[in-house]
Formats: C-alpha cells, structure tokens, sequence
C-alpha cells in the first residue's frame, strides 16, 4: 500500500489538480461556444461547467454558468425572442471564464490534510502519581501508550508540540478544583485540542456539563474501568482495527474526481476514480468499495440509471451509493432516493464535508454488515459464520498444502466473575477478550464467539506448536488485563484454550471435537493453559 501523503503532498496535489482544471478551461469554454446555436447542447454543457467550476471554486463563473443552463433550457423549450438573452449570458460566461484561466489560481481554503499522529499515543493529565501510573500499564494491553503529566501548563505545551490522538484529563489538579476543564477550554479556544475524555470522582450534572462546555467528547467517573476507558479512546480516535474505507467515484469529469479521490486519500481512505459509466461493475467487482459516489449527469447514461443498473446485480443491492449533483430539482432527489441511494448531495460540496459524509455512511454500512454476520456483545463472527469459514479455509489449506489450526479459548471461572463482580463487569471481560483476539491476530485469521464466554479461532497457514506460541501470547496478555466489578476492585481473569491441528484424515467436524476435547483437559488440568490436541503437556 502507498505511504499516507503528508499534508504538504496534499497540498502539492490540490495545487496540481487545480492547475490542471485551469489548463483545461479554454477548451470548455470553446466547446460552449461552438455550442452557441444548438440550446440542448448548450444547456449540457454549462451544467458540466456549473459542477466544475464550483467545485474548484470559481463561484462568479458558476453562477454565470447556471444562468446560461436556464435561458438555453428556456430556448430549448420553445421560448421565442431569447436570442439576445442566451448571447448575453454565454458572452458573460465566456468572460469570466477566460478571466479564470489568466488569474493565478486561489489556494482553496478548505482542504482536507492528512492526521499523521500516532494514533496510539495518549497524553494523561493526572496529580497522582499512583493513579497516573496504574494506568499506564492498565492501557498497554489495548495498545494504548499513555504518557501522563502531573502539571496543566506543561501538559499544553506537549499536547502542542506532540499532537497526541487523544486526552486524558482529571479535573481536579492541585488546589484547582477546575484546572482540567480550564486547561481543555483553553486549548480548544487555541484550536489544538485532540479528542478528549475526562476523568473524574464527581459524578454529577454540574462536573459532567462543565465537562462538555469544555470541549470534552466523553467523562468516566473514577475509578475507571480499563476496558471501558479503552473502548472510549477507541471510539473518540476513531479507531478502526479493520481495512481502510474503501470509495469508488464515478463521474466523467476526472480533474473534478482527482479532487474529491485526494480529499478522501488524505482522509485514509482508499480511493479508485472511473470516467466511464461502463466499467462500472467490473471496477466494483474487483475493488469492492464500501460506497460509490456517483455524479448524477454523465455522457452515455445518468447517475439515476447506472445506480438502477447497479441494484439488479448480485451483491450490489445494498452497495451505499452518494449521489453529487449540481441540479437543484427536487424531482431528482425524490428519483435518487428511489433507487436507493443514500443522499444526494449538492455541489459544491466542500471537500471536509464530503469526507465527513462518506466516512459517516461506510461507517453505518459496515455496523450494518457487522450486526448480520456478528455477535452484537463482541463484535465478532457469529457461530455460523465461524463455522462457514472454517470450511472454506480447510478446503483452501488441503488445496494449497499448507498446515491451518483451530482453537477454542473458554473464559476461567467466569460464573463466578458475574457472581462477584456484577453481570455488566462480565459482558466488559467478554469484549475486552474479544478486541485483544481481534488486535493480536493477524488479518487472515478468524475469530468468533462460540455462544457463552466461548470463543473460536481459525489459524490459516500455522501449525499447532505456532499456534500454542500465539494463544499462550494472548493468554499472557488477557491476564494482564485489569478489570474493574460494580464493587469497584480490580481483578483480572484468565481463559483455557485448546488447539487441533488439521490432519490427513480430519474434517470441519473432528477439528471441532478435537478442540473442544483439548479445551477440556487444559480445564482438567487446572485452567490458565493453552493444550494442543495429542499432545501430553500444556503450555501455562
Ligand atoms: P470454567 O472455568 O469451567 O469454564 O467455569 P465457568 O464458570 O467459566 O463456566 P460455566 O459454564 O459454569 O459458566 C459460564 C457462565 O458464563 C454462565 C453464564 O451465566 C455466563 N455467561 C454466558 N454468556 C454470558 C454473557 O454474554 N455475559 C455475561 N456476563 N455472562 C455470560
Ligand atoms: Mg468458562
């Protein structure tokens, strides 16, 4: 995969597209005049220049461009003595776009630059130094790097400098029962606040609202549960442990594309662009993009009926598909809804608001896909759709000669963990378990929740003696993590696990007897264990 560009790439590469457009203007321009005597054409023509040139802002020659589109739709229509009219709008039009291309291009305002912090890494603002300490290696095990401070002014200047993901702030600092909300108020009004959670022993209206007017986006009442607190960074930094979001723009207009597919790339996402209605369900069947954004006027067909086209196709009936227009008809909107899409949107878009929209969409249709196919505590595969995949990467590894195993980790004692601890603790424990399988493991392998505090995982490509190495790891890590129950003590909790290997004479139905019975002796055998099927010892 490319490198992220930094944001002066970015920058460099809006400049490029920008100029290339202006490069571009005197042979639209031509092509609209030559259009002169023939209103239709005409009136297709200066939509195209309504998208494009309102998309690298050149308002005065758009408006003149949508005011040329409406006296050669009228002439077109039949209107009688508009001649004058439509020469004088197109002579307006040429005007303001021949000042365009002699002008040295505007740098536009609203770009969209990369987020190179390590997203990783957080900054705490803590008086205590034991509190400050505990969670630090609380954190470590969600992959969280906290490096905290004990003094406001020297805090600010390390988030400045640093540009950390994310904040950590308790309220209460020294003497000053209000310098953590002081300090976040004070960044925020300088514009360099990262997302930010507080962390306090009050609990009440008052502290929670001084805490939003602040800027906070989330407030844990301590003693904070470590698992609770990771999900919350996770969400605030928006992390996500699965593939880039995946865009396909179509739109015939590719200087108009390259500046959307750089906004979006620079947001993290992986962008195609295709000019070509045509290819458009060879591209999404070799790229699979999660949305399609798709201009509403092309030559050959409109965005309406490639979508329509699109919907027939196995698979594509739920693709989210954004629509950009530069029509302002309701009677399009109600049509694009009708196939389907997702929204329509008016250029010009501004690019943060368009990466804003399309990220909000993929990350809805993907939850979506998620809540079908996954268990809706931990987020992970479902029984069922484990046991699909274990089929077809058995298949794949007899096919390939290639070794692949099975495991089935069940949680120690954990009956006894909702008995003492409180069923909420509980469910915590599970989703902690479920997010380190899911950052530990590599891509390629696959994790399900059983039913109960079960879980499976299929190994492809690794023998059992690695995949004792890689559950006995992952033992050793969800041991290292703290929890906290309703009785606010910290506790920790430990899991079995058994692998099968796949051998000869083994299918999809002895790997799951062969794990399941291996999963029992490392139960019998005193639990915290990692035992691999025919074999006489466990790994603790
Ligand atoms: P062992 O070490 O032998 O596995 O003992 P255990 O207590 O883990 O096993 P047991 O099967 O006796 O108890 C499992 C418990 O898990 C019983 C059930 O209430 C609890 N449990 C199952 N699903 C959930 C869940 O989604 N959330 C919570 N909090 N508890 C659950
Ligand atoms: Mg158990």
């Amino acid at each position: 995969m490319a490198e992220t560009p930094t944001p002066a790439d970015i920058v460099t590469r809006h400049r490029e597209i920008r100029e290339q457009y202006i490069v571009t203007l005197p042979d639209r321009l031509a092509a609209l005049a030559n259009a002169a005597t023939r209103p239709a054409e005409l009136a297709a023509r200066a939509h195209a220049l309504i998208g494009s040139a309102s998309t690298f802002k050149l308002l005065e020659l758009a408006a003149a461009a949508r005011q040329l589109e409406h006296v050669a739709r009228a002439q077109d229509d039949g209107a009688h003595g508009g001649a004058p009219a439509l020469e004088t709008a197109l002579a307006l039009v040429l005007r303001l776009g021949e000042q365009a291309a002699s002008l040295p291009p505007l740098p536009d305002p609203d770009l969209v630059v990369p987020d190179l912090s390590d997203e990783t890494l957080v900054y705490l603002l803590e008086d205590d130094p034991v509190q400050a300490g505990e969670m630090v290696v609380q954190l470590q095990p969600y992959g969280y790097t906290l490096v905290s401070f004990d003094d406001p002014d020297r805090f600010r200047a390390a988030v400045r400098q640093d540009r950390p993901a994310a904040l950590l702030v308790d309220i209460i600092c020294g003497d000053n029962p209000d310098a953590g909300c002081q300090t976040v108020a004070a960044m925020g009004a300088e514009g360099t606040l990262p997302p930010t959670i507080f962390l306090s022993s009050r609990d009440d209206f008052q502290a929670r609202l001084g805490a939003v007017r602040a800027g906070g986006l989330g407030y844990l009442a301590k003693p904070v549960d470590p698992a609770m607190l990771a999900e919350r960074l996770d969400q605030v930094i928006g992390r996500d442990l699965a593939r880039p979001y995946r865009v396909l723009i179509i739109d015939d207009d590719e200087i108009v594309s390259a500046e959307y597919a750089t906004a979006m790339g620079a947001a993290g996402m992986e962008v195609r662009t295709l000019s070509d209605a045509a290819g458009a369900v060879e591209a999404i069947r070799g790229f699979l993009p999660d949305l399609l954004v798709l201009d509403q006027r092309m030559p050959g067909c409109t965005g309406l009926e490639l979508a329509a086209v699109l919907r027939q196709q196995e698979g594509m009936a739920s693709l989210p598909i954004l629509f950009l227009t530069a029509a302002t008809e309701l009677g399009d909107k109600r049509l694009a809804l009708d196939v389907g899409a997702e929204d329509l949107l008016l250029k010009p878009v501004a690019l943060p608001l368009l990466v804003t929209q399309v990220r909000a969409r993929i990350r809805r249709a993907r939850l979506l896909q998620a809540m079908m196919a996954r268990d809706s505590l931990t987020g992970t595969l479902n029984h069922a759709m484990v046991q699909d995949h274990l089929v077809t990467e058995v298949a794949r590894a007899r096919r390939e000669g290639k070794p692949l195993s099975f495991a089935m980790i069940d949680v120690d004692r954990f009956k006894r963990v909702n008995d003492e601890h409180g069923h909420a603790a509980g469910d915590r424990v599970l989703r902690a378990l479920a997010r380190l399988l899911r950052q530990r493991l590599r891509r390629s392998d696959i994790v399900g929740r059983y039913g109960g505090e079960e879980f499976a995982v299929v190994l492809p490509n690794t023998t059992a003696e690695e995949a004792a190495l890689i559950l006995d790891g992952l033992r050793r890590g969800f041991l290292a993590i703290g929890f906290r129950g309703a009785d606010d003590a910290l506790f920790h909790v430990s899991f079995s696990a058994g692998i099968a290997p796949l051998r000869p004479d083994s299918d999809v139905a002895s790997l799951n007897l062969a794990a399941d019975a291996a999963l029992y002796f490392a139960k019998r055998a005193g639990r915290d264990r990692v035992h691999v099927a025919g074999s006489l010892s466990s790994t603790t």
